[in-house]
């Protein structure tokens, strides 16, 4: 962990009285680095996400009308998206009260935006949407989310997103991308043309050669996104040591790509991919998940680090515990089904008593622009409790806390852990033909 972080030039003694207020303050001034989420940068014309309908018919909120106005799955997918985001809108901000997290959220965009809430319908919203000009309102809402930087999650099997990489636009400097390894590790046969048509054609088994193609693959697209990080998300039955196509996978092309080109592999673990598949995008779950995977793979792989996020609640305290024991492991954000502000304030305490600074608290997730606005305001209060708590044991316990340790803390937890473990300008190592052969050679666990 990094020990050198300039303290800034003012500071204040605080005590009981006045170290809530100011740890919300700080907290809430502190620009952060977005460090997980699902929007593109305006390069990516058609996936980029914004404004009221794409807000309402958000996934989270999709499952919770589909629940609540007793509709069919089938019946809203049929309908056309501006229709399914008036339906969203009745059932659950006109027929009932916004009490979820989701639908909260929306009421802190609308009211950011100058939006009234109350409306019984989404004129007042759409016409707002209609004016606004695209590249001012982008900047807009990261001023205001006090987002520096924007992680993307950027998948080399989407047919719609590898055509912009392939076309080498510049892409804006406050988005960053993130290879996402989904299809290659979780779902080899659907691979396998993304493979070929790269020019890496492999068989049904990820045998020898597969393993080097997939390399050269992996070491192609690297060069092409100069990503942060790579990553994955995994079922709850993740296991390590485990001897499938994933586990070789990881173990042979995805380490030693992160060795090579010193990138972080980043583990989102225990997500249960449709277990209603009727509701597509909304009907995924989750499940339990075996922490010891993490400690075998983090005490084989000295020389990798590790971002790990883990999706169910019960698994939170033995993350922490974890990443005592592994300092190459660093967990981040509450993810998805945690991001409430009950789960968000004991998983943060809960790090903050075993960890100190060393995690990072949150990532947004956002898949809507305007969703930043709500997941960090949330996201910062409820963080910033959570510190002010620890401060005030820490002046209970007989010594005061200044303002200016608060911002390193609050500095650390949403900026410096993330840039030391996934510096900007990591200098990048050339890819060499038969860089994995070579790797596997010399790393024959
Ligand atoms: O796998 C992921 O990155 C998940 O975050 C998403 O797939 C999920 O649908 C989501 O949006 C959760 O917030
Ligand atoms: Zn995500």
């Amino acid at each position: 962990m990094s020990e050198t972080v300039d303290l800034p030039p003012s500071d204040a003694v605080l005590g009981l009285a006045d170290v809530r207020v100011h740890t919300t303050r700080i907290v809430a001034e502190m620009r952060v680095i977005d460090m997980h989420t699902h929007l593109f940068a305006p390069q990516f014309d058609q996936l980029t996400r914004w404004g009221i309908d794409d807000l309402l018919t958000y996934h989270y909120l999709v499952a919770e009308a589909i629940r609540s106005g007793n509709v069919r799955p089938e019946q809203f997918q049929a309908l056309p998206k501006a229709s399914q985001a008036d339906l969203v809108w009745q059932t659950l901000f006109v027929r009932n009260t916004p009490l979820s997290e989701a639908t909260r959220g929306v009421i802190t965009v609308l009211t950011a935006l100058g939006l009234d809430p109350m409306r019984r319908d989404l004129r007042e919203a759409r016409d707002f949407f209609h004016a606004a000009q695209p590249a001012e309102h982008l900047a807009w809402v990261l001023a205001r989310a006090r987002v520096d930087q924007v992680v993307m999650t950027n998948d080399p099997f989407d047919a719609r997103e590898t055509p912009v990489w392939r076309q080498r636009l510049a892409i804006d400097a406050r988005f960053r991308a993130a290879l996402r390894l989904d299809t290659l590790l979780n779902d080899w046969e659907a691979a396998r043309p993304a493979l070929e048509e790269a020019g890496h054609a492999v068989g049904r088994e990820v045998d020898d050669q597969a393993i080097i193609r997939a390399r050269r693959f992996i070491d192609d697209w690297i060069v092409r996104m100069n990503p942060l990080y790579l990553a994955v998300s995994l079922p709850a039955e993740f296991a390590w040591p485990a001897e499938n196509p994933r586990a070789r996978l990881i173990r042979d092309v995805v380490l030693p790509a992160c060795r090579e080109h010193r990138l972080p592999f980043a583990m989102m673990i225990g997500v249960r991919r449709g277990v209603n598949p009727a509701l597509r995008d909304a009907g995924d779950a989750l499940g339990r998940a075996d922490v010891t995977a993490i400690h075998h793979i983090c005490r084989e792989h000295p020389d990798n680090r590790f971002l790990v996020t883990m999706l169910s609640r019960e698994n939170q305290h033995e993350l922490c515990v974890a990443a005592r024991k592994f300092s190459n492991l660093m967990p981040f954000g509450c993810w998805w089904f945690l991001n409430n502000p009950s789960i968000v304030s004991e998983i943060t305490r809960e790090r903050l008593e075993l960890l100190g600074t060393t995690f990072i608290p949150q990532h947004s997730d956002a898949r809507v622009l305007e969703q930043l606005l709500y997941k960090w305001a949330h996201a910062r209060r409820d963080v910033a409790d959570a510190l002010a708590e620890q401060y005030t044991r820490v002046i209970d316990a007989g010594r005061p806390v200044t303002t200016r340790e608060i911002t390193r803390d609050a500095r650390r937890l949403f900026v410096d852990n993330f840039r030391q473990w996934a510096p900007p300008d990591r200098a990048t190592v050339p890819a060499r033909p038969d860089a994995g052969v070579a790797a596997n050679r010399a790393d024959p666990r």
